[in-house]
């Protein structure tokens, strides 16, 4: 039988070590919850970086996944299929655009987004060729291929990576007034950000930034592109965080949790003066659009809508934050975030750190990992309740108590 330890030794013997995992082995998970290859279960407070929102191996999203996987799995788009259109149909009317481009992952979704703004910068906007510049923020993550790690500013993600793409000016996040200057560029032709910087540590920027960015992009005829990889799909306690100030994306930019985590499905979506722009032979990907793919987020999103997850991550997540702010305890800084997409910022000390906290928290039953050192993100998946929170939160108590 293998223990906890040979399964971490394999990793780390046979895969890239680009990441540094929490020491836990985890074999099971259903809904809010779990298991380690010991039978320890757990509270999922990361939620896969806010993917599987829906709940782990949520039922009618894996039975959509099997059902399609008997029947037909990938057409390329070389062909027609007949579930792609149904996809395609109801995302863009859940979200009111004329258009989706089906894309996998995250980043391929914000590299498409990047590629369809500048294609509408030279044709529509009439930018000179090869002169488009984005505007983007400090402290983003949209991601992890070439073009936008040249956009990050976090040196981890970013160094010895270079050369880097040129063709973007990185402003403050939350700065109305370096927006304004940056977009007195005239070749200028989107913008693009997180509605709260997740990787940054779940910044929330002032009420109005979003709607006042959006009003100026709109009067220097710019996209406005919104990130909504992480926040979207009622992480925030909206279907989407922009929805909270009313702002409509040019450009929608979608991941994660419209698959609830099951399969790597991503969006971009936008209008048809927009999306048209992109043309047969321009742009795709093989696995884009498949028929796995559009059941698995026709469910995902259906659980979204039928369990008020958005309502209930809202109500939760006022809750969360306000028993967080009642511990005690100076270790912690502050308490900060939006739905159930939160973060608390710890005071490091020494056999005190953010990392000590979440070694304490898994082995009292808790999952969630440190960021920056200093920042820990608790975001558990949308289906957890009053109850199943209130007792995740008193763990997550006894854990600062046993720190004093
Ligand atoms: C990793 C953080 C979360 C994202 C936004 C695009 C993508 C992401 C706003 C790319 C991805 C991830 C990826 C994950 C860590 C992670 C993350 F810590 F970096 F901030 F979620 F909290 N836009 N976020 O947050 O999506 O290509 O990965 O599907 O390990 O890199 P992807």
């Amino acid at each position: 039988m293998m223990t906890a330890k040979d399964y971490m030794v394999r990793e780390n013997k046979y895969g890239a070590h680009n990441y540094e995992p929490l020491p836990v082995v985890l074999e099971k998970g259903e809904g809010i919850y779990v298991w380690d290859v010991a039978g320890k279960k757990y509270f999922d407070f990361l939620s896969a970086y806010s993917a599987v929102n829906q709940g782990h191996c949520h039922p009618k999203i894996v039975d959509a996944m099997v059902d399609q996987a008997k029947k037909l799995t990938l057409t390329s788009r070389a062909f027609f299929n007949n579930v792609l259109g149904e996809y395609e149909e109801y995302i863009t009317k859940l979200f009111g655009y004329d258009k989706v481009l089906p894309m996998n992952t995250g980043a391929e979704a914000v590299e498409t987004a990047i590629k369809l703004s500048r294609k509408w910068g030279y044709q529509k906007k009439k930018v000179k060729d090869g002169e488009a510049k984005i505007i983007v923020c400090q402290d983003n993550f949209h991601g992890r291929t070439t073009t936008i790690v040249s956009i990050s500013t976090d040196p981890e993600a970013k160094a010895d990576y270079g050369p880097y793409t040129p063709g973007f000016i990185t402003i403050p996040y939350n700065d109305i007034p370096a927006l304004e200057k940056a977009l007195e560029d005239k070749n200028v032709v989107s913008f693009l950000l997180e509605p709260i910087q997740g990787e940054a540590g779940v910044f929330v920027p002032d009420e109005g930034y979003l709607k006042k960015a959006s009003e100026l992009c709109k009067k220097n005829n710019v996209l406005f592109m919104a990130d909504e990889v992480q926040t979207g799909i009622a992480r925030t306690g909206k279907m989407l965080a922009c929805d909270y100030e009313n702002v409509r994306p040019d450009i929608l930019i979608l991941g994660k949790a419209i698959s609830g985590g099951v399969f790597p499905v991503s969006a971009v979506l936008s209008d048809d003066d927009i999306m048209l722009c992109i043309q047969p032979g321009q742009h795709g990907s093989t696995f884009g659009g498949n028929p796995i793919a559009g059941k698995v987020a026709i469910a995902a999103l259906e659980v979204v809508k039928n369990e008020k997850l958005a309502e209930n991550a809202e109500r939760l997540g006022k809750i969360f934050r306000e028993e967080f702010r009642n511990i005690k305890s100076d270790m912690i800084t502050q308490v900060r975030g939006k739905g159930l997409l939160n973060a608390v910022v710890i005071h490091n000390q020494p056999g005190k750190t953010a990392l000590d906290v979440c070694i304490a928290m898994a082995e009292n039953g808790v999952l969630a990992k440190p960021t920056h050192g200093n920042i820990i993100r608790f975001a558990p998946p949308l289906v957890i309740t009053e109850e199943q929170l209130r007792e995740a939160m008193n763990k997550i108590k006894e854990v600062f108590k046993k720190f004093e």
